[in-house]
């Protein structure tokens, strides 16, 4: 198949302003009747094209008159002599048969759709892309008693008894949209409901939907609803439009949610959740996933993409707002580890293999393979580096600008920066290179203190990527700060350094007394700082930074030295790593969570990623023995740590609760690696008497890790109990397959007989392979056998769910990074998954780029 490319966009021929749908839904055969207002876009002759997959198409009017369907390429042409004509259509669909879950489909017993990127020509012919916005009038007749609860997007206007124990409701959407984000949802639903008055004084009804017995777990998800609504008005003055605000939760989903206008679709993953049945961090993510798909009602929605390379206008923009919203709801430098956590695991691999794009891709062959950490997550850091850069007031124009600017169009990165810019008055020309150059660049730092002057040195340089052999310097802004070696004070106080040049020298004036220097404070731009240290320093500012993030960053850097240096084949050295836990774990000033993140040694991925020809397994030996080294070294102060934490109030969400239980999961795992039985003791007591999901799945994890009886007996007891909620049952496939041994593919290939298991649903695969593929120490087995067993799933996933398969690729893309004899068993699994007939592009792209 041939790529898209970006440069190839062309207004569309046609457009839609309005668009009649009606839906005789039923699981096996569901009727589709379309009636498409069209207008032509300009002077041309060129016929409607619409896009359709999979549609049974019954009949073809225009303007009222039956025409002889012509289909080119699944594509529905349709020649129209005036500027504009009524075109019917009628399609027969089967939801019950969709396992793409893209389209209209069946998910435990609801009737439901997914749009993005592109499932609305699964559903009708269409144009379907971004920038064809059409008003929408729905109406959906389905059985009553199967069906009582139908739902679209907009407001309802009618409803009624349709006959033959069927009834039928009618929905309008006042705001023209892409096709990408119409819904419908039909099923036997109960409802949260509540309300929230926006600024303007106007009343939305609030409905979370969801089976009747999960309704207690949506209390979270509401009040995080309203959270978002209040913060949005309050940070951006951007007020809700419609007056109701739905969310429905889903069990099979592709994805975490989706921005339908005025109709958000969830997967349960991330509405339903309460301490008992899910971890403190499962609750964050749902308060963050209900932010983000709420704030995509401006960003994405009123203001949407002019085409699918603009994907990073509303996923960065919008990502960047959750983030916000997450710092200033809980703690801004826990929230930033996070972040900086999630973007290293996720996003620096990407950017550094052979799938890494430019956060505004230039060309694509599937389009839901660029719903990617580098579109969405580097596209958040570069967002936020506009911010840091313009200041919080001229962001704040530049935001109130774009969205009064560009309200109900369809815009790219490019209208959104030129927002700020005419908003702020800076230059962001050189900044645009964020949008088109990938790669993560590198940024060596030197303190020059010769002379009895202060200057800091500086110079940077951008990896090359596929099709991007070489790079321009990027404007990197960088929050520094010196801090004096003897008091351990800021002697010179936080500023904003720009570095636009490859070469570029910073003098710090007045600053003649030694000092350490504190680099790319709250990771102020997404790059790899590499600093040249002085003796003491990444130890005394693991100590004492005055920036929080920058003090754990030290930490890391402290802890990441040390271990490369032993998997390099030196002595291990656990002496300034084990101090600076100790005075951690010691300090009274520290808050509880970030004691928990800072005693956390970086994880095997990341070393991985740091290495040329790494041996997982070495790595894994060297890890282990680090934190053996903690626990058995700082037993005391793990142990009294261990047991403040159980202070911790189980039913309280606070800050200071949360950060107990983190923190309890930390010392507990570091008590355990430094003697087994200890860990098994507590371990299988801290389960036994866990009243939150956060301290039971923390337990289990590591009596896991720690296998025999004990380990068995938990796994059996935590299956009995929670066996009627899929969502903890996918934490009892994730556990097993996270347990960082060789031997956990046998139990991995046990788990996927397992009758719980299921190719279909895409959170229990992700559960069993995607965690699997997340364990370095299990995936790569020397004998290579972890690779044949995820090139088969990915195999046998991806004739059900090609997007979902897809997301299990780019694991074996790795092997540049690993040492050549697992790397040639990955590059033959790879191989062997492109010799597969019929596979889909979604899987064939990422497989063929993977294999380089
Ligand atoms: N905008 C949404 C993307 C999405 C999606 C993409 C491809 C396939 C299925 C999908 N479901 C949702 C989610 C978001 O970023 O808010
Ligand atoms: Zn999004």
């Amino acid at each position: 198949p041939a790529p898209t490319l970006r440069e190839d966009y062309r207004a569309p021929d046609w457009l839609v302003p309005d668009i009649a749908l009606g839906f005789d839904l039923d699981p096996a055969r569901t009727v589709v009747r379309a009636r498409l207002s069209v207008t032509r876009n300009g002077e041309h002759d060129r016929p409607l094209r619409l896009e359709g997959e999979e549609l049974e198409l019954l009949s073809l009017t225009v303007d009222g008159e039956r025409r002889e369907p012509v289909l080119e390429d699944g594509r529905l042409v349709v020649a129209l002599g005036g500027a504009e004509a009524v075109v019917e259509t009628e399609v027969a669909i089967c939801p019950e048969k969709n396992s793409q879950l893209m389209g209209l489909y069946a998910s435990g017993g609801i009737l439901c759709t997914q749009c993005e990127a592109e499932g609305f020509r699964r559903i009708t012919y269409f144009p379907d892309r971004p920038d064809v916005l059409s008003r929408y009038r729905v109406r959906l007749t389905a059985d009553k008693a199967r069906y009582p609860v139908l739902l679209a997007n907009g407001n309802p206007v009618e409803q009624g008894e349709a006959g033959e124990g069927r009834h039928f409701a009618v929905w309008e959407d006042p705001f023209p949209k892409p096709c990408y984000l119409f819904a419908v949802v039909a099923g036997d639903l109960a409802c949260n409901a509540d309300r929230f008055r926006t600024m303007s004084g106007r009343e939305v009804a609030l409905g979370i939907w969801v089976r009747e017995a999960d309704l207690p777990k949506t209390a979270l998800a509401m009040q995080a609803l309203k959270d978002s609504m209040a913060w949005d008005e309050r940070t951006y003055g951007r007020e809700y439009d419609l007056d109701r605000f739905n969310i429905v939760a889903v069990s099979d989903f592709n994805f975490g949610a989706m921005e339908n206008k005025g109709l958000n679709i969830f997967n349960t993953r991330y509405v339903l959740a309460d301490p008992e049945t899910a971890t403190d961090a499962d609750i964050d993510a749902v308060a963050a996933v209900v932010a983000h798909e709420y704030f995509h009602n401006w960003s994405g929605n009123r203001v949407t993409c002019r085409d699918w390379f603009q994907l990073s206008l509303k996923e960065g923009l919008t990502v960047f707002r959750d983030q916000s919203f997450s710092e200033d709801m809980g703690s801004p430098a826990v929230q930033r580890i996070d972040q900086v956590r999630t973007l290293r695991a996720a996003q620096f691999p990407e950017d550094a293999g052979p799938l890494a794009h430019p956060i505004r891709p230039d060309s694509y062959l599937e389009i839901a393979n660029f719903y990617t950490a580098t579109v969405y997550n580097k596209g958040a850091e570069v967002i936020r580096m506009m911010r840091t850069l313009l200041g919080p007031e001229r962001y704040r124009k530049g935001t109130d600008l774009y969205f009064q600017r560009h309200d109900g169009q369809a815009v790219t990165c490019e209208d959104f920066v030129k927002a700020m810019e005419d908003a702020s008055g800076v230059d962001l020309s050189q900044f645009r290179l964020w949008y088109s150059q990938a790669g993560t660049p590198t940024v060596r730092a030197r303190l020059d203190q010769s002379g009895g002057r202060t200057a800091l040195h500086l110079d940077q340089s951008v990896p090359p990527t596929p099709g991007q052999p070489a790079k321009q310097p990027m404007v990197v802004p960088l929050k520094v700060a010196l801090i004096g070696a003897a008091s351990g004070r800021e002697i010179s106080p936080e500023r904003l350094v720009v570095l636009r040049e490859e070469r570029q020298v910073e003098p710090f004036a007045n600053v003649t007394e030694p000092a350490f220097l504190s680099i790319n404070r709250q990771f102020s731009a997404p790059v790899i700082v590499v600093a040249e240290r002085k003796a003491g320093e990444i130890e005394a500012l693991a100590e004492s930074d005055t920036d929080a993030f920058a003090r754990y960053e030290a930490g890391q850097e402290l802890m990441q030295r040390d271990l490369l240096a032993a998997i390099g084949g030196g002595e291990l050295r656990t002496e300034a790593v084990v101090t600076a836990v100790a005075a951690t774990l010691r300090s009274n000033a520290l808050d509880p969570a970030f004691k928990a993140d800072a005693i956390a040694l970086p994880g095997e991925s990341l070393l991985i990623e740091k290495l040329d020809a790494a041996d997982p397994a070495r790595v894994h030996t060297v890890r282990e023995a680090m934190r053996r080294a903690i626990g058995v070294g700082l037993k005391d102060d793990l142990s009294r740590a261990y047991m403040g934490t159980s202070r911790a109030d189980p039913s309280s969400l606070s800050g200071e609760a949360k950060g107990l239980r983190r923190l309890r999961g930390a010392t507990l795992g570091l008590l355990a690696a430094a003697d087994a039985g200890l860990g098994r003791t507590l371990a299988a007591r801290q389960y036994a008497s866990a009243r939150t999901m956060t301290e039971r799945q923390a337990a289990l994890m590591v009596l896991a890790m720690l296998g025999g009886e004990e380990a068995e007996a938990a796994l059996a007891d935590f299956y009995g109990r929670y066996e009627s909620d899929p969502l903890v049952i996918d934490k009892w496939f994730a556990v097993q397959a996270s347990v960082p041994a060789e031997e956990t593919l046998d139990r991995v290939e046990v788990l996927g007989r397992h009758p719980a298991f299921t190719l279909a649903n895409p959170n229990r695969l992700r559960a069993l392979a995607g965690s699997f593929a997340g364990t370095p120490a299990a995936f790569h087995r020397a004998d290579g056998r972890g690779y044949d067993w995820q090139a088969e799933i990915i195999v046998a996933a991806d004739k059900l769910n090609p997007q979902t398969a897809a997301r299990f690729v780019a694991p074996l893309g790795r092997w540049r990074k690993i040492e050549p004899g697992r790397a040639a068993k990955m590059r033959a699994a790879l191989e062997r998954i492109l010799r597969e007939p019929g596979l889909s592009k979604d899987v064939l792209e990422l497989a063929g780029k993977s294999l380089g």
